[in-house]
Protein backbone atom coordinates (compact mmCIF):
# COMPACT_ATOMS: atom_id res chain seq x y z
CA UNK A 1 0.00 0.00 0.00
CA UNK A 2 1.69 3.53 -1.30
CA UNK A 3 1.87 5.85 1.70
CA UNK A 4 1.23 9.33 1.27
CA UNK A 5 3.79 10.76 4.05
CA UNK A 6 2.41 14.22 4.56
CA UNK A 7 -1.08 12.88 4.43
CA UNK A 8 -0.93 10.40 6.85
CA UNK A 9 1.53 13.34 9.05
CA UNK A 10 -1.31 15.38 8.69
CA UNK A 11 -3.92 12.95 10.49
CA UNK A 12 -1.40 12.14 12.95
CA UNK A 13 -1.26 15.51 14.09
CA UNK A 14 -4.64 16.11 14.12
CA UNK A 15 -6.56 12.56 15.84
CA UNK A 16 -3.15 10.82 17.24
CA UNK A 17 -2.43 11.73 20.75
CA UNK A 18 1.43 10.49 21.22
CA UNK A 19 2.82 8.66 24.44
CA UNK A 20 5.57 10.75 25.98
CA UNK A 21 5.55 13.56 23.21
CA UNK A 22 5.15 17.19 23.56
CA UNK A 23 2.99 17.44 20.46
CA UNK A 24 3.26 21.68 19.49
CA UNK A 25 7.18 20.59 18.59
CA UNK A 26 5.68 16.85 16.62
CA UNK A 27 3.14 19.30 14.45
CA UNK A 28 5.78 21.56 13.51
CA UNK A 29 7.88 18.71 12.20
CA UNK A 30 5.50 15.40 11.12
CA UNK A 31 6.04 12.66 12.64
CA UNK A 32 8.45 9.99 11.08
CA UNK A 33 5.82 6.87 9.42
CA UNK A 34 7.70 3.88 10.34
CA UNK A 35 6.48 0.90 7.27
CA UNK A 36 8.12 -2.14 7.65
CA UNK A 37 10.99 -4.13 9.64
CA UNK A 38 13.06 -7.17 8.94
CA UNK A 39 15.75 -8.59 11.49
CA UNK A 40 17.37 -5.49 13.32
CA UNK A 41 16.36 -2.77 10.60
CA UNK A 42 13.07 -0.51 10.17
CA UNK A 43 11.87 1.18 7.35
CA UNK A 44 10.52 4.15 7.09
CA UNK A 45 7.85 5.54 4.91
CA UNK A 46 9.86 7.12 3.06
CA UNK A 47 12.53 4.47 2.47
CA UNK A 48 15.03 4.87 4.49
CA UNK A 49 16.62 2.19 6.03
CA UNK A 50 17.30 2.45 9.91
CA UNK A 51 19.22 0.45 12.18
CA UNK A 52 17.06 -0.73 15.33
CA UNK A 53 19.30 0.27 18.01
CA UNK A 54 16.76 -0.10 20.61
CA UNK A 55 14.90 -3.10 19.65
CA UNK A 56 11.43 -1.05 19.20
CA UNK A 57 11.42 0.15 22.58
CA UNK A 58 13.59 -2.28 24.64
CA UNK A 59 11.16 -5.35 23.78
CA UNK A 60 12.09 -6.85 20.15
CA UNK A 61 13.92 -9.48 21.12
CA UNK A 62 14.17 -12.26 18.38
CA UNK A 63 14.22 -9.29 15.84
CA UNK A 64 11.55 -8.72 13.56
CA UNK A 65 9.99 -10.77 10.24
CA UNK A 66 9.43 -13.69 12.63
CA UNK A 67 6.73 -15.32 10.62
CA UNK A 68 6.55 -18.37 13.41
CA UNK A 69 5.47 -15.68 15.84
CA UNK A 70 2.84 -14.80 13.03
CA UNK A 71 1.70 -18.51 12.71
CA UNK A 72 1.48 -19.07 16.30
CA UNK A 73 -0.88 -16.05 16.61
CA UNK A 74 -2.54 -16.86 13.56
CA UNK A 75 -3.55 -20.35 14.77
CA UNK A 76 -4.64 -19.82 18.18
CA UNK A 77 -7.03 -16.97 16.86
CA UNK A 78 -9.13 -19.52 14.71
CA UNK A 79 -9.12 -22.05 17.14
CA UNK A 80 -9.85 -20.02 20.56
CA UNK A 81 -8.46 -15.79 20.21
CA UNK A 82 -9.82 -15.09 23.45
CA UNK A 83 -11.11 -15.97 26.79
CA UNK A 84 -10.94 -15.21 30.25
CA UNK A 85 -9.56 -16.90 33.18
CA UNK A 86 -11.90 -15.78 35.95
CA UNK A 87 -14.88 -18.32 37.16
CA UNK A 88 -12.94 -21.05 37.35
CA UNK A 89 -11.40 -21.44 33.91
CA UNK A 90 -8.45 -21.26 31.99
CA UNK A 91 -6.76 -21.84 28.81
CA UNK A 92 -3.83 -24.27 26.75
CA UNK A 93 -1.17 -21.49 26.51
CA UNK A 94 -1.25 -19.63 29.34
CA UNK A 95 -1.07 -22.29 31.36
CA UNK A 96 2.18 -24.02 29.32
CA UNK A 97 3.53 -20.46 29.47
CA UNK A 98 3.36 -20.38 33.06
CA UNK A 99 4.60 -23.69 33.15
CA UNK A 100 7.19 -22.59 31.03
CA UNK A 101 8.33 -19.30 32.79
CA UNK A 102 8.48 -20.87 36.28
CA UNK A 103 11.12 -23.43 34.79
CA UNK A 104 13.05 -20.68 33.34
CA UNK A 105 12.94 -18.84 36.56
CA UNK A 106 14.14 -21.54 38.93
CA UNK A 107 12.97 -23.46 42.09
CA UNK A 108 12.38 -20.55 44.01
CA UNK A 109 9.19 -19.52 42.14
CA UNK A 110 5.84 -21.66 41.60
CA UNK A 111 3.23 -19.66 40.27
CA UNK A 112 2.86 -16.77 37.14
CA UNK A 113 0.04 -13.84 37.14
CA UNK A 114 -0.69 -12.30 33.31
CA UNK A 115 -1.43 -8.93 32.79
CA UNK A 116 -1.19 -7.00 29.64
CA UNK A 117 2.04 -4.77 30.18
CA UNK A 118 4.60 -3.54 32.70
CA UNK A 119 2.63 -1.40 34.22
CA UNK A 120 -0.35 -3.34 34.52
CA UNK A 121 2.31 -5.80 36.49
CA UNK A 122 3.65 -3.45 38.89
CA UNK A 123 0.12 -2.33 39.94
CA UNK A 124 -0.15 -6.46 40.43
CA UNK A 125 3.00 -6.34 42.56
CA UNK A 126 1.30 -3.70 44.90
CA UNK A 127 -1.64 -4.97 45.53
CA UNK A 128 -0.43 -8.40 46.09
CA UNK A 129 2.08 -7.42 48.12
CA UNK A 130 0.21 -5.42 50.68
CA UNK A 131 -2.50 -8.42 50.28
CA UNK A 132 0.57 -10.81 51.57
CA UNK A 133 0.75 -8.80 54.41
CA UNK A 134 -2.29 -8.33 55.56
CA UNK A 135 -2.79 -11.97 55.44
CA UNK A 136 0.25 -12.67 57.78
CA UNK A 137 -1.80 -10.54 60.04
CA UNK A 138 0.71 -7.29 59.81
CA UNK A 139 -1.33 -4.94 57.53
CA UNK A 140 0.71 -1.90 58.91
CA UNK A 141 3.39 -3.29 56.13
CA UNK A 142 2.37 -0.95 53.36
CA UNK A 143 5.30 0.67 51.90
CA UNK A 144 7.49 0.20 49.16
CA UNK A 145 10.73 1.59 48.57
CA UNK A 146 12.28 2.13 45.10
CA UNK A 147 14.71 4.95 43.44
CA UNK A 148 15.38 7.79 42.17
CA UNK A 149 15.37 7.35 38.24
CA UNK A 150 13.51 4.30 38.37
CA UNK A 151 11.38 3.36 35.77
CA UNK A 152 8.25 1.18 36.77
CA UNK A 153 5.56 2.39 34.21
CA UNK A 154 3.38 5.23 33.26
CA UNK A 155 -0.01 4.05 35.09
CA UNK A 156 -0.29 6.30 38.57
CA UNK A 157 0.93 3.19 40.23
CA UNK A 158 3.95 2.68 37.95
CA UNK A 159 4.63 6.23 37.86
CA UNK A 160 4.61 6.69 41.69
CA UNK A 161 7.03 3.57 41.93
CA UNK A 162 9.52 4.81 39.37
CA UNK A 163 11.51 8.07 40.11
CA UNK A 164 11.03 10.00 37.13
CA UNK A 165 10.06 14.25 38.80
CA UNK A 166 8.33 15.08 35.39
CA UNK A 167 6.08 11.98 35.78
CA UNK A 168 5.39 12.63 39.52
CA UNK A 169 4.70 16.57 38.17
CA UNK A 170 1.22 15.63 36.32
CA UNK A 171 -1.17 13.83 38.16
CA UNK A 172 0.75 13.31 41.45
CA UNK A 173 1.64 10.24 43.00
CA UNK A 174 -0.23 7.16 45.52
CA UNK A 175 0.84 7.03 49.05
CA UNK A 176 3.27 4.99 50.67
CA UNK A 177 5.90 4.90 47.90
CA UNK A 178 9.70 6.04 49.49
CA UNK A 179 12.74 6.57 46.97
CA UNK A 180 16.25 6.31 47.74
CA UNK A 181 19.03 7.58 45.47
CA UNK A 182 20.22 4.87 42.65
CA UNK A 183 23.55 3.02 42.35
CA UNK A 184 25.20 5.05 39.14
CA UNK A 185 28.75 5.26 39.82
CA UNK A 186 30.05 7.04 37.50
CA UNK A 187 27.05 10.33 38.09
CA UNK A 188 27.50 10.39 41.47
CA UNK A 189 30.87 8.81 42.61
CA UNK A 190 33.18 8.38 40.16
CA UNK A 191 35.93 8.45 42.27
CA UNK A 192 35.32 5.95 44.65
CA UNK A 193 35.92 2.24 44.35
CA UNK A 194 33.38 0.35 42.36
CA UNK A 195 32.64 -2.54 44.50
CA UNK A 196 33.03 -0.46 47.49
CA UNK A 197 30.15 2.30 46.33
CA UNK A 198 27.84 -0.56 45.55
CA UNK A 199 27.69 -1.72 48.55
CA UNK A 200 27.13 2.01 50.07
CA UNK A 201 24.67 2.47 47.36
CA UNK A 202 22.84 -0.69 48.90
CA UNK A 203 23.04 0.46 52.41
CA UNK A 204 20.82 3.47 51.42
CA UNK A 205 18.25 1.23 51.72
CA UNK A 206 19.06 0.29 54.91
CA UNK A 207 19.28 4.02 56.18
CA UNK A 208 15.26 4.54 54.60
CA UNK A 209 13.94 1.15 55.87
CA UNK A 210 15.26 2.28 59.77
CA UNK A 211 13.92 5.91 58.69
CA UNK A 212 10.30 4.58 57.85
CA UNK A 213 10.37 1.85 60.26
CA UNK A 214 11.03 -1.52 59.66
CA UNK A 215 7.45 -3.00 60.25
CA UNK A 216 5.77 -0.56 57.91
CA UNK A 217 8.36 -1.45 55.35
CA UNK A 218 6.09 -3.95 52.53
CA UNK A 219 8.57 -4.29 49.92
CA UNK A 220 11.48 -2.93 48.40
CA UNK A 221 11.44 -2.92 43.74
CA UNK A 222 14.24 -2.49 41.54
CA UNK A 223 15.08 -3.32 38.02
CA UNK A 224 18.21 -5.23 37.70
CA UNK A 225 19.66 -2.55 35.49
CA UNK A 226 17.71 0.96 35.27
CA UNK A 227 16.98 0.88 31.42
CA UNK A 228 14.98 4.13 31.06
CA UNK A 229 16.82 6.12 33.39
CA UNK A 230 19.93 5.94 31.16
CA UNK A 231 21.47 2.07 31.71
CA UNK A 232 22.53 2.27 35.16
CA UNK A 233 24.33 -0.65 35.40
CA UNK A 234 25.00 -1.30 39.96
CA UNK A 235 28.46 -2.39 40.77
CA UNK A 236 28.24 -6.39 41.31
CA UNK A 237 28.18 -5.60 44.90
CA UNK A 238 24.92 -4.04 44.95
CA UNK A 239 22.19 -6.46 44.54
CA UNK A 240 24.06 -9.22 47.20
CA UNK A 241 23.91 -7.13 49.56
CA UNK A 242 20.46 -5.56 48.89
CA UNK A 243 19.22 -9.02 49.62
CA UNK A 244 20.98 -9.39 52.66
CA UNK A 245 19.24 -6.17 54.35
CA UNK A 246 15.63 -7.16 52.12
CA UNK A 247 15.79 -11.03 54.11
CA UNK A 248 17.73 -8.94 57.38
CA UNK A 249 14.45 -7.05 57.76
CA UNK A 250 11.73 -9.84 55.98
CA UNK A 251 11.09 -7.14 53.44
CA UNK A 252 9.45 -8.52 50.02
CA UNK A 253 12.41 -8.11 47.02
CA UNK A 254 10.69 -7.42 43.74
CA UNK A 255 13.19 -7.14 40.38
CA UNK A 256 11.36 -5.47 37.26
CA UNK A 257 12.87 -7.82 35.12
CA UNK A 258 10.89 -5.73 32.19
CA UNK A 259 13.47 -5.31 30.38
CA UNK A 260 16.35 -7.18 31.69
CA UNK A 261 14.59 -10.44 31.37
CA UNK A 262 13.94 -12.82 28.59
CA UNK A 263 17.77 -12.79 27.66
CA UNK A 264 18.46 -9.36 27.44
CA UNK A 265 21.26 -9.21 30.07
CA UNK A 266 22.85 -13.15 28.82
CA UNK A 267 20.69 -14.86 31.50
CA UNK A 268 17.06 -15.52 31.62
CA UNK A 269 16.56 -13.14 33.94
CA UNK A 270 18.28 -10.16 35.45
CA UNK A 271 18.12 -11.00 38.72
CA UNK A 272 19.79 -14.22 37.82
CA UNK A 273 23.24 -12.47 36.50
CA UNK A 274 23.47 -10.34 39.78
CA UNK A 275 23.02 -13.22 42.45
CA UNK A 276 19.71 -12.32 44.03
CA UNK A 277 15.95 -14.23 44.25
CA UNK A 278 13.50 -11.74 44.33
CA UNK A 279 10.35 -12.62 45.78
CA UNK A 280 8.25 -11.03 42.61
CA UNK A 281 9.73 -10.32 39.14
CA UNK A 282 7.70 -8.28 36.88
CA UNK A 283 8.32 -9.28 32.79
CA UNK A 284 6.49 -7.74 29.97
CA UNK A 285 8.00 -6.68 26.18
CA UNK A 286 10.61 -9.77 25.53
CA UNK A 287 8.58 -12.36 26.39
CA UNK A 288 6.57 -12.21 23.18
CA UNK A 289 9.53 -9.89 21.68
CA UNK A 290 6.23 -6.94 21.31
CA UNK A 291 4.85 -8.92 18.74
CA UNK A 292 1.58 -9.16 20.56
CA UNK A 293 1.17 -7.25 24.27
CA UNK A 294 1.61 -9.07 27.41
CA UNK A 295 2.75 -9.23 30.70
CA UNK A 296 3.12 -10.17 34.04
CA UNK A 297 4.52 -11.21 37.72
CA UNK A 298 6.77 -14.46 37.85
CA UNK A 299 5.32 -15.30 41.79
CA UNK A 300 7.96 -16.93 43.95
CA UNK A 301 6.98 -19.92 46.67
CA UNK A 302 6.78 -17.53 50.09
CA UNK A 303 4.36 -15.26 48.71
CA UNK A 304 2.04 -17.71 46.59
CA UNK A 305 2.09 -20.03 49.64
CA UNK A 306 0.36 -17.55 51.81
CA UNK A 307 -1.94 -15.98 48.72
CA UNK A 308 -3.21 -19.23 48.02
CA UNK A 309 -3.07 -20.61 51.51
CA UNK A 310 -4.59 -18.32 53.85
CA UNK A 311 -5.01 -15.30 51.40
CA UNK A 312 -8.70 -15.86 50.40
CA UNK A 313 -10.07 -14.74 47.16
CA UNK A 314 -7.51 -12.21 45.79
CA UNK A 315 -9.79 -9.34 44.16
CA UNK A 316 -7.83 -8.46 40.98
CA UNK A 317 -7.39 -9.52 37.59
CA UNK A 318 -7.73 -8.19 33.86
CA UNK A 319 -9.92 -9.15 30.64
CA UNK A 320 -6.84 -10.04 28.98
CA UNK A 321 -4.96 -11.94 32.33
CA UNK A 322 -4.07 -15.11 30.06
CA UNK A 323 -4.88 -14.03 27.22
CA UNK A 324 -4.59 -17.04 24.78
CA UNK A 325 -3.36 -15.71 21.48
CA UNK A 326 -0.75 -13.35 23.70
CA UNK A 327 0.54 -16.74 25.43
CA UNK A 328 0.66 -18.66 22.32
CA UNK A 329 2.90 -15.99 20.80
CA UNK A 330 5.13 -16.07 24.24
CA UNK A 331 5.46 -19.80 23.38
CA UNK A 332 6.51 -19.69 20.27
CA UNK A 333 8.61 -16.50 20.95
CA UNK A 334 10.76 -18.19 23.89
CA UNK A 335 11.09 -21.50 21.36
CA UNK A 336 12.91 -19.43 19.30
CA UNK A 337 15.12 -17.81 21.89
CA UNK A 338 15.81 -21.73 23.11
CA UNK A 339 16.00 -22.96 19.41
CA UNK A 340 18.49 -19.99 18.41
CA UNK A 341 20.69 -20.70 22.19
CA UNK A 342 20.27 -16.89 21.59
CA UNK A 343 20.47 -16.00 26.07
CA UNK A 344 23.90 -18.02 25.96
CA UNK A 345 24.85 -16.14 22.69
CA UNK A 346 24.21 -12.69 24.61
CA UNK A 347 26.22 -14.37 27.72
CA UNK A 348 29.15 -15.85 25.48
CA UNK A 349 29.48 -14.12 22.44
CA UNK A 350 28.06 -10.82 21.78
CA UNK A 351 27.60 -9.61 24.95
CA UNK A 352 31.35 -9.24 25.20
CA UNK A 353 31.67 -8.33 21.78
CA UNK A 354 29.98 -5.26 22.24
CA UNK A 355 31.61 -4.65 25.47
CA UNK A 356 34.87 -4.71 23.91
CA UNK A 357 33.57 -2.09 21.05
CA UNK A 358 32.45 -0.08 23.82
CA UNK A 359 35.68 0.13 25.67
CA UNK A 360 37.08 1.27 22.29
CA UNK A 361 34.09 3.91 21.73
CA UNK A 362 35.59 5.18 25.46
CA UNK A 363 38.47 6.70 23.77
CA UNK A 364 36.55 9.27 22.21
CA UNK A 365 35.95 12.99 23.50
CA UNK A 366 33.01 12.96 24.15
CA UNK A 367 32.24 9.32 25.46
CA UNK A 368 32.06 9.44 29.09
CA UNK A 369 31.59 6.21 31.65
CA UNK A 370 30.97 3.68 28.39
CA UNK A 371 29.24 0.61 29.72
CA UNK A 372 27.81 -2.63 28.75
CA UNK A 373 25.89 -5.44 30.31
CA UNK A 374 24.96 -8.00 28.64
CA UNK A 375 23.16 -6.50 25.10
CA UNK A 376 22.49 -3.11 27.17
CA UNK A 377 24.74 -0.16 27.03
CA UNK A 378 25.59 3.01 28.01
CA UNK A 379 27.37 6.29 28.01
CA UNK A 380 27.71 9.89 29.16
CA UNK A 381 28.27 13.31 26.43
CA UNK A 382 30.73 14.69 28.67
CA UNK A 383 32.17 18.13 27.92
CA UNK A 384 35.54 17.60 29.66
CA UNK A 385 35.75 14.17 30.95
CA UNK A 386 39.42 14.80 32.30
CA UNK A 387 38.33 16.80 34.94
CA UNK A 388 34.67 15.30 35.05
CA UNK A 389 32.69 18.22 33.38
CA UNK A 390 28.82 17.72 32.47
CA UNK A 391 27.50 19.75 29.80
CA UNK A 392 25.00 22.30 31.01
CA UNK A 393 22.03 20.28 31.03
CA UNK A 394 19.77 23.21 28.89
CA UNK A 395 22.20 23.03 25.66
CA UNK A 396 20.07 19.22 25.05
CA UNK A 397 23.22 17.62 23.95
CA UNK A 398 21.67 14.62 23.60
CA UNK A 399 18.88 15.46 21.94
CA UNK A 400 22.07 17.34 19.12
CA UNK A 401 23.19 13.73 19.09
CA UNK A 402 19.84 12.04 18.93
CA UNK A 403 19.28 14.38 15.94
CA UNK A 404 22.57 12.69 13.88
CA UNK A 405 21.52 9.60 14.64
CA UNK A 406 18.05 10.02 13.21
CA UNK A 407 19.52 11.55 10.41
CA UNK A 408 22.10 8.49 9.84
CA UNK A 409 19.61 5.98 10.06
CA UNK A 410 20.33 4.60 13.66
CA UNK A 411 17.95 4.86 16.48
CA UNK A 412 19.93 5.68 19.45
CA UNK A 413 18.19 6.69 22.83
CA UNK A 414 18.86 9.83 24.58
CA UNK A 415 18.26 10.13 27.99
CA UNK A 416 19.06 13.87 29.41
CA UNK A 417 22.94 13.32 27.96
CA UNK A 418 23.29 9.50 28.41
CA UNK A 419 23.34 7.80 24.90
CA UNK A 420 21.98 4.31 25.41
CA UNK A 421 20.73 1.18 22.91
CA UNK A 422 19.65 -2.25 23.33
CA UNK A 423 19.81 -3.95 20.28
CA UNK A 424 18.23 -7.21 18.96
CA UNK A 425 19.68 -10.40 20.30
CA UNK A 426 19.60 -11.70 17.33
CA UNK A 427 22.28 -8.98 15.96
CA UNK A 428 25.48 -10.68 14.47
CA UNK A 429 29.00 -9.56 15.78
CA UNK A 430 29.34 -7.84 11.86
CA UNK A 431 25.89 -5.74 12.59
CA UNK A 432 27.67 -4.95 15.93
CA UNK A 433 30.29 -3.48 13.67
CA UNK A 434 28.30 -1.61 11.40
CA UNK A 435 26.16 -0.15 14.83
CA UNK A 436 29.40 0.95 16.14
CA UNK A 437 30.42 2.38 13.12
CA UNK A 438 27.17 4.59 12.79
CA UNK A 439 27.59 5.34 16.55
CA UNK A 440 31.27 6.84 15.69
CA UNK A 441 29.70 8.74 12.89
CA UNK A 442 26.77 10.65 14.86
CA UNK A 443 29.48 11.12 17.50
CA UNK A 444 31.88 13.00 15.43
CA UNK A 445 28.91 14.92 13.71
CA UNK A 446 27.99 16.07 17.48
CA UNK A 447 31.32 16.93 18.48
CA UNK A 448 32.04 19.18 15.20
CA UNK A 449 28.41 20.42 15.85
CA UNK A 450 29.31 21.63 19.24
CA UNK A 451 32.92 23.34 18.28
CA UNK A 452 31.04 24.88 15.53
CA UNK A 453 28.86 26.60 18.36
CA UNK A 454 31.48 27.41 20.49
CA UNK A 455 30.32 24.53 23.21
CA UNK A 456 33.35 22.49 23.75
N1 LIG B 1 9.10 -1.56 34.05
C1 LIG B 1 10.19 -1.30 33.33
C2 LIG B 1 11.54 -1.64 33.89
C3 LIG B 1 10.08 -0.72 32.05
O1 LIG B 1 11.18 -0.44 31.35
C4 LIG B 1 7.69 -0.72 32.37
C5 LIG B 1 7.87 -1.30 33.61
C6 LIG B 1 6.29 -0.44 31.91
O2 LIG B 1 5.91 -1.30 30.91
P1 LIG B 1 4.71 -0.91 29.93
O3 LIG B 1 4.52 -2.17 29.14
O4 LIG B 1 3.54 -0.61 30.78
O5 LIG B 1 5.16 0.27 29.13
C7 LIG B 1 8.80 -0.44 31.56
C8 LIG B 1 8.59 0.18 30.21
C9 LIG B 1 11.89 4.56 27.43
C10 LIG B 1 10.66 3.77 27.75
O6 LIG B 1 11.72 5.75 27.13
C11 LIG B 1 10.76 2.62 28.51
C12 LIG B 1 9.60 1.91 28.82
C13 LIG B 1 8.37 2.35 28.36
C14 LIG B 1 8.30 3.51 27.60
C15 LIG B 1 9.44 4.23 27.29
O7 LIG B 1 12.99 4.04 27.49
N2 LIG B 1 9.72 0.82 29.65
Amino acid sequence: MAINTSDIQAIDSAHYMHPFTDHKGLAEKGARIITKSDGIYIWDSKGEKILDAMSGLWCVNVGYGRKELVDAAAKQMQELPYYNSFFQTTNVPAVKLAEKIIKLAGDNYSHVFFSSSGSESNDTNIRMVRHYWTTLGQPERTVIISRNNAYHGSTLVGSSLGGMGGMHAQGGMISGIEHIEQPYHYGLAPNKDRDAFGIEAAGWLEKKILEVGADKVAAFIGEPVQGAGGVIIPPKTYWPEIQRICDKYGILLICDEVICGFGRLGKWFGSQLFGCKPDLMTFAKGVTSGYIPLGGVVIGKRVAKVLIEQGGEFNHGYTYSGHPTACAVALANIEIIEREGLVDKVHNETGPYLAQKYAELAKHPLVGGAETCGLVAGFVLMKDKANHVHFDEDLGVGMICRGHCFANGLIMRAVGDRMIIAPPLVITKAQIDEMIRLIQLCLDATLADLKKQGIV
